[in-house]
């Protein structure tokens, strides 16, 4: 982006965007072909400006951290040696090598289903999508650098001979539950991240069996293609972290065993790059590589001591932990279920009959969800995502509810409330349930704040806590919404439950203070964004402690509070206490009074996202 640095003649050079970073299946692509392709189609249009935007920023957060790193003196040095090395202790004796973890991720799980049904399709260069996005690619496909959330024109242009198939959501559905019946025979708590990516602890199958984890990951294998008639990869290790890794070294299928040896894992992770890793996207890779030049796993050990003195304790915990070769290693607790959820990402669309049909797919699968559980609520939350940002509102109800016409109902006002809009996701969640009544919001999360500072400092926790949502997420230090990173359209369903975790963001609350601040700024409407967690766990809006990692109870939180404003909005009753004043710039009230000032001006149809305004 940067085109007087990076040479003017060939400016692609330095357009890096998700559409050039290589998935499984594009290692001889020729890259600097993709990138020219990339930069010539989108040089222009909303998307480029919005990627010069995230380019400019992250330089600027490069530079200060130089800054300040430039201004550490030897004695400052020396300080932060001493804590990076107790920590590298203490994070050492946490380390668990008696469990068997294994990763499953299906390959290229949309295309596969729609090869299945259409097998004249195998072999050929495929794409699911359309035009404007699509979901996945074909391995064949992958070969011309055609790649999931990447616009469907510039992949045609890719490869001219791509073929498209639209997606069909209830499909891929229906083969996922085929998988995760099989996972169930191995491990009944696996942990869905997404439709098509799983863990499993496997330790108890191996030691009664007797297999090993290379056995047990091969008899997966076979009995998810049996089941399913689809191929998937495998990666074994001792913690998650790990094995997600290792299900992508020998993709498509195939499997790739990393032993429980320490010897083993520091072998393995001394030349990893960091980008590798779950939750270190381009932002972190680009700060870890510019400012402390770490590169690979094992740099994070190597600088140790600049990275405790520039980064939050959290951030610095993880990054030593994955120099370490850390991750889960327990599997999470079944807490009491605080929420259920469901969302659906689509083609971006402002067609309300669309939007509002979308949402009663929505509705009616909660309520499902819902009845299935015997789950009354009272507490909605609508979730919408623009091209540019994610949305919460909510509203606290009279009465429990769980059938669709009532969730639709109060689901419709939400919505109606933020039209016209460009959607490309919309989600709900219900919370407060019926049972809860006898439970404050206090109860639950004292005990285990309690059980938090019993349990000493944060480090040994640090990755058990983080490691879920970041294996699946795209970047850890930043949360990329707030940059408007177009990761993709993902036609894709995720249902959400405690004992399921989503791939939650909590890099917002892991970044250092200034980087929270930021994201406060730009990520509009986001009630989690709202409430600030003092010293990382107290609420600044009421005062409750929620410790990091208790992201059901905290979002939860952050809807209470904006269901609370927004009643207080439409009973007229202006919040004035001290806390409200506070936050006033980002309070619903304000937002509201910005959209009626502005009335349309912030809406950008997705068409008009990649066309061009004007040409260099
Ligand atoms: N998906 C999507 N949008 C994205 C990424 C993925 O809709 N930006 C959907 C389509 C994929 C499915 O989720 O088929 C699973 O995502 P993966 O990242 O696991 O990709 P694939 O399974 O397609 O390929 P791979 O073989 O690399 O796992
Ligand atoms: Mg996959």
């Amino acid at each position: 982006m940067d085109s007087k640095s990076e040479g003017e003649d060939r400016p692609w050079q330095s357009y890096h965007t998700a559409y050039t970073n290589a998935k499984a299946g594009m290692e001889g692509v020729d890259k600097e072909k993709v990138q020219k392709v990339v930069y010539e189609m989108s040089k222009g249009s909303k998307y480029f400006e919005n990627e010069q935007r995230k380019e400019a920023y992250i330089k600027q957060k490069i530079e200060n951290l130089q800054q300040q790193r430039a201004k550490l003196t030897d004695k400052d040095i020396a300080h932060f040696q001493k804590i990076a090395e107790k920590k590298i202790v203490e994070l050492e004796a946490s380390r668990d090598l008696t469990k068997t973890w294994l990763h499953t991720d299906m390959d290229a799980f949309y295309a596969a289903v729609e090869i299945l049904d259409n097998p004249s399709l195998k072999g050929k260069p495929l794409t699911v999508g359309g035009m404007s996005m699509i979901c996945t690619a074909s391995y064949e496909a992958r070969k011309f650098g055609v790649r999931a959330a990447m616009p469907g024109f510039i992949a045609r242009k890719l490869c001219p001979d791509l073929i498209f198939v639209p997606t069909n959501f209830d499909k891929y559905t229906h083969f996922s539950e085929l998988t995760r019946k099989v996972f169930r025979q191995y491990d009944p708590n696996f942990i869905a991240t997404s439709l098509d990516e799983a863990y499993l602890n496997v330790t108890d199958v191996c030691s009664e069996r007797g297999l090993s984890g290379e056995e047990v990951a091969a008899e997966l294998r076979g009995a998810i293609y049996d089941e399913t008639g689809l191929t998937c990869s495998v990666g074994v290790a001792p913690n998650r972290m790990l094995a997600k890794v290792c299900s992508d070294i020998n993709k498509p299928n195939g499997q790739f065993i990393l032993l429980n040896d320490r010897g083993a894992v520091m072998t393995f992770i001394s030349s990893l790059p960091i980008r590798k890793i779950g939750g270190i996207g381009k932002v972190t890779e680009h700060m870890l590589r510019d400012v402390l030049g770490i590169t690979t796993c094992d740099d994070m050990l190597k600088n140790s001591a600049l990275v405790c003195a520039l980064f939050s304790d959290l951030s610095s915990d993880f990054f030593l932990s994955v120099g370490l070769g850390l991750g889960g290693t327990h599997t999470p607790e079944n807490r009491m279920r605080k929420s259920i959820s469901t969302e659906r990402t689509f083609t971006a669309t402002s067609d309300t009959t669309l939007l509002f049909q979308k949402l009663a797919d929505i509705a009616e699968t909660l309520s499902s969800d819902m009845q299935k559980e015997n789950l009354w609520g009272r507490n909605l939350t609508l979730k919408l995502k623009t091209s540019f940002e994610v949305k919460t509102r909510a509203v606290s109800l009279q009465k429990y509810i769980s059938s669709k016409e009532e969730i639709l109902t109060n689901a419709t006002n939400l919505l109606k409330a933020e039209l016209p809009v460009s959607l490309r996701l919309i989600g709900l969640r219900m919370s407060q349930f019926r049972d809860e009544d006898k439970h404050t919001l206090v109860d639950p999360t004292q005990k285990t704040l309690s059980e938090f500072i019993l349990s000493g400092s944060s480090h040994s926790k640090a990755y058990e806590n983080q490691d879920i949502s970041s294996e699946n997420s795209s970047d850890y230090l930043l949360e990329d919404k707030n940059l408007c990173e177009s990761d993709g359209s993902r036609e894709k369903e995720h249902r959400c439950f405690t004992s399921e975790p989503e791939s939650s963001s909590k890099r917002e609350e892991l970044g250092d203070s200034s980087s929270a601040k930021d994201i406060n700024e730009t990520c509009g409407g986001n009630a989690n964004c709202e409430i600030q967690w003092v010293d990382g766990y107290i609420c600044s809006k009421c005062g409750i402690e929620l410790p990091l990692g208790f992201e059901e109870e905290r979002r939860e939180h952050a809807d209470y509070h904006l269901a609370q404003s927004l009643q207080q909005e439409e009973s007229a009753h202006v919040a004035h206490d001290k806390v409200y004043h506070k936050l006033e710039h980002s309070s619903p009230k304000s937002r509201k009074k910005q959209k009626a000032s502005s009335q349309g001006a912030k809406f950008i149809p997705i068409d008009a996202f990649f066309t061009k305004v004007h040409h260099c």
